[in-house]
C-alpha cells in the first residue's frame, strides 16, 4: 500500500514494477467486489506511475479524460486505504472529483473534456516551466469537443504541455471512424504537426522504463510546442478474462457470489431490459420499413442497438463519442425522408441540446430519440445520473415526450409511430436502466391522452392482483376526490407500493403519466373542476427544477386562477443539487424520492 506520492520518487524501476503489480491486484479485487471500470483502468497503470513519478501533481496537473481509467491515479494519490469503498455510498467516486482530491484537478465522467481543461491549465502556466499533462483515449479523441480543443492549440502561448494518447484501439466497443486509421496509419505525425503539436510514438504504454526515459528527456529538451505522446496499451492488461473480452470488462457489475439461485428462479423467464425491448422493437419496424435507420454514439451494446447492427449493418451508424453530431446527422437523414432512431443515455444527451432545438425542433424534422438510463443510475453517480432530461426535453417546442413504464407501453409507442408516422420534431422516449415490467396494471384506466387513472379508497378498493399484487381498484373515479397523486413514468412501481401501504380508508386519485408532453387535457382539466383536489403530490424521476411537477403546478395555477383557490402541492423529485453515487436504494433515500418519502407525503407513517 502506498499513501504518499513522495515515496515513489525514490523507487527504482524494479520497485516501480512491483508497485504496478500491486496496483493491478488492488484494482482487480475491488472491481470484482464493487463493480467498476476494470478494463480501462488496468490499461493505464504504467502511464499513471510514469506521470506521477515525473510530474509534481497537483502543482503540475495530470488531467484524465472520462476518469474511468484513473484508478491507478487514485491509488497513487492518497486513496489506497479507502479504495475498497469505490462506487459505494459515501465512498470514493468511480470517476474524478475535485471534491475528493486535490490531485483530481479537473473532474470528469463524460468523455473528451481533458484536452480543453489541460490547454487552459497550460495557458495559466505560460510564463513558467511547470508542466501540464492530459491523458485521453483513442475513443475520447472521436468527440468534437476534443477536436475543437486540438484545433485551438496552434498559435496559443502555453506552458509546457503533454497530451498522452492512450490508444488501446477500443472505445467501449471497437473504435470507429477515421481515428483508428489516423493513429495507426503512419500519418499521425503529419496530422499533429499541422495542429502545432509535436508527435512522438507509438510507444509501448506498458514499458515503464521507456515511458520514464521519455519523460526525463522531455523535460530537458522541451522545444516549446505541446507534445502528443502516442502510447499503445491493452485494455484489461493483467487480468485474462478482461484481456480476452475488453468490451465485456469495460465496466462490470459486482461479482455475484458463486451460489446459484433456487432452481424455480432459474426456470422463470428473465424480464427484458427496457433497452432490449426498445432495440427489438426498432428491428421489427426496420424489417417492414427500409427507411428506418438506427444511430448510437459509441454505445452499441449499452443501448441494445448492437442487435440492429447485426441485422441491418448498412442502416446502422456508430458515430463515436459524438452525441451532438448524432442528433444533427439524424436530422439530416430526416430531412431526406428517412426515419432515424437515435439512442443515447440521458446524461450524454445533454451534449446534444442545441442540436435538438436548432436542427430537429426548429426545422420540424421527425427524429426519434430513445433516452436510455433515465433516472438515477446508482454507483456511477452524479456525472451519470439521468436527472435532467425531463426538464430539457419538455422545454423544446413541438417535442413529444414519452415515459413508458412497461414493456407493453414501450412497444405500443412504436406501434403508434409506425401506424401514424413520426410527428414533426423530436420524439423522446425516456426509460430507465434495468428490466421493464411486462404490463401496467390492468386496473389503470387509459384516458386516451397518455395518462392512466386509478382511484383508491373505500369506493374502489378491492384487494386483488393489481400491479405488484398490492393494489387494485375499479375503473371509475370520483372527481371530487381530495388527494391527487401524479406519478411520472417509471416512478409507478414505488408509488403503487406506497399507496398499497396506506390504510384501506385512504382515498386518492392516482394518475400515472406516460405522455409528459403534450400533457393530457383531462388531467389539467381537474384544475378547473369545481371540486378540484385539495392536495396534489407529484412524483418523478428527474430534477425538480424545470421538471414535470414545476410546470404542472404553474399550468394548474393559471387554470385555477378563476376560483383563486390553489391546492397544496408537494413535489417529490431530485433536489436542486448533485445526487451522490451509491446503491439505488441508498441514493433514492438520500434524495428523498424513495417509497417511504412518498408514504409520508401521502400522510402514512
Ligand atoms: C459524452 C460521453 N459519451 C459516452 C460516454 C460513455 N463512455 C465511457 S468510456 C467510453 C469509451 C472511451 O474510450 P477511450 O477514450 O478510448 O478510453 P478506454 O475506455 O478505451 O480506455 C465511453 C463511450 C461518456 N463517458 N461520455
Amino acid at each position: 500500500m502506498i499513501e504518499a506520492l513522495e515515496k515513489i520518487q525514490d523507487f527504482n524501476l524494479t520497485q516501480l514494477e512491483e508497485l504496478a503489480a500491486d496496483i493491478r491486484q488492488q484494482i482487480i479485487s475491488v472491481c470484482l467486489k464493487n463493480g467498476g471500470h476494470l478494463g480501462a483502468s488496468l490499461g493505464t497503470v504504467e502511464i499513471a506511475l510514469a506521470l506521477h513519478r515525473h510530474f509534481r501533481s497537483p502543482a503540475e496537473p495530470i488531467i484524465w479524460d472520462v476518469g474511468h481509467q484513473a484508478y491507478a491515479h487514485k491509488l497513487l494519490t492518497g486513496r489506497w486505504s479507502r479504495f475498497d469503498t469505490l462506487r459505494k455510498f459515501g465512498g470514493l467516486s468511480g470517476f474524478l472529483s475535485r471534491a475528493e482530491s486535490e490531485h483530481d484537478v479537473f473532474g470528469a465522467g463524460h468523455s473528451s473534456t481533458s484536452l480543453s481543461a489541460a490547454i487552459a491549465a497550460a495557458w495559466t502556466r505560460r510564463k513558467t516551466q511547470s508542466w501540464t499533462a492530459a491523458v485521453i483515449g483513442d475513443g475520447g479523441l472521436t468527440a468534437g469537443l476534443a477536436l475543437e480543443a486540438l484545433q485551438q492549440v496552434r498559435g496559443l502561448e502555453l506552458g509546457p504541455l503533454l497530451f498522452v494518447i492512450n490508444d488501446n484501439q477500443m472505445s467501449i466497443s471497437p473504435n470507429v471512424g477515421a481515428t483508428p486509421a489516423l493513429l495507426g496509419g503512419g500519418r499521425a505525425a503529419e496530422y499533429f504537426d499541422a495542429l502545432g503539436i509535436d508527435y512522438v510514438g507509438p510507444m509501448d504504454g506498458h514499458d515503464l522504463g521507456q515511458l520514464l526515459g521519455f519523460l526525463e528527456g522531455l523535460r530537458k529538451n522541451y522545444l516549446g510546442r505541446p507534445v502528443a505522446l502516442h502510447v499503445l496499451t491493452q485494455k484489461g492488461r493483467g487480468y485474462e478474462p478482461a484481456e480476452e473480452n475488453p468490451s465485456g470488462y469495460h465496466g462490470i457489475s459486482p461479482l455475484i457470489s458463486g451460489a446459484l439461485p433456487p432452481s424455480a428462479d432459474l426456470k422463470k423467464p428473465k424480464p427484458l431490459s427496457y433497452s432490449e425491448v426498445f432495440a427489438r422493437q426498432v428491428c421489427e419496424w426496420a424489417r417492414r420499413d427500409p427507411k428506418v435507420v438506427a444511430i448510437t454514439a459509441a454505445m452499441p451494446e449499452g443501448t441494445g442497438l448492437s442487435l440492429f447492427a447485426q441485422e441491418f449493418p448498412e442502416r446502422f451508424f456508430d458515430v463515436g463519442i459524438a452525441e451532438s453530431h448524432a442528433i444533427t446527422f439524424a436530422a439530416g437523414l430526416a430531412a431526406q425522408g428517412w426515419k432515424p432512431v437515435v439512442s443515447i443515455y440521458s446524461t450524454f444527451l445533454q451534449r446534444g441540446i442545441d442540436q435538438l432545438i436548432h436542427d430537429v425542433a426548429l426545422q420540424k424534422l421527425g427524429v426519434i430519440i430513445a433516452v436510455d438510463r433515465a433516472g438515477l443510475v446508482g454507483p456511477d453517480g452524479p456525472t451519470h445520473h439521468g436527472s435532467f432530461d425531463i426538464a430539457y426535453t419538455k422545454m423544446i417546442p413541438g417535442a413529444h415526450v414519452y415515459a413508458p413504464a412497461s414493456e407493453a407501453s414501450l412497444k405500443e409507442i412504436f406501434v403508434q409511430l409506425e401506424a401514424r408516422g413520426i410527428p414533426d420534431g423530436p420524439v423522446f422516449i425516456r426509460f430507465p436502466r434495468g428490466s421493464a415490467p411486462l404490463v401496467l396494471s390492468e386496473n389503470l384506466f387509459d384516458d386516451g391522452e397518455g395518462c392512466y387513472w386509478l382511484q383508491t379508497g373505500p369506493l374502489a378498493r378491492t384487494r386483488g392482483p393489481g400491479f405488484n399484487g398490492t393494489l387494485a381498484s375499479t375503473k371509475t373515479w370520483d372527481p371530487g376526490v381530495e388527494t391527487l397523486v401524479i406519478s411520472v413514468g417509471h416512478s409507478l412501481p414505488k408509488v403503487l407500493k406506497a399507496l398499497g401501504r396506506m390504510p384501506d380508508a385512504f382515498q386518492a386519485l392516482l394518475v400515472h403519466v406516460e405522455t409528459i408532453k403534450p400533457l393530457s387535457k383531462k388531467l389539467l382539466g381537474l384544475a378547473s373542476n369545481a371540486n378540484s383536489p385539495r392536495r396534489v403530490i407529484v412524483i418523478e424521476e428527474g430534477i425538480r427544477s424545470g421538471g414535470f411537477g414545476e410546470s404542472f403546478a404553474s399550468a394548474w395555477a393559471e387554470r385555477s386562477s378563476v376560483s383563486g383557490d390553489l391546492p397544496r402541492f408537494k413535489l417529490i423529485a431530485y433536489p436542486d443539487r448533485a445526487t451522490p453515487h451509491g446503491g439505488l436504494a441508498e441514493i433514492d433515500r438520500e434524495a428523498e424520492v424513495d417509497e417511504d418519502t412518498i408514504l409520508r407525503a401521502l400522510g402514512g407513517v
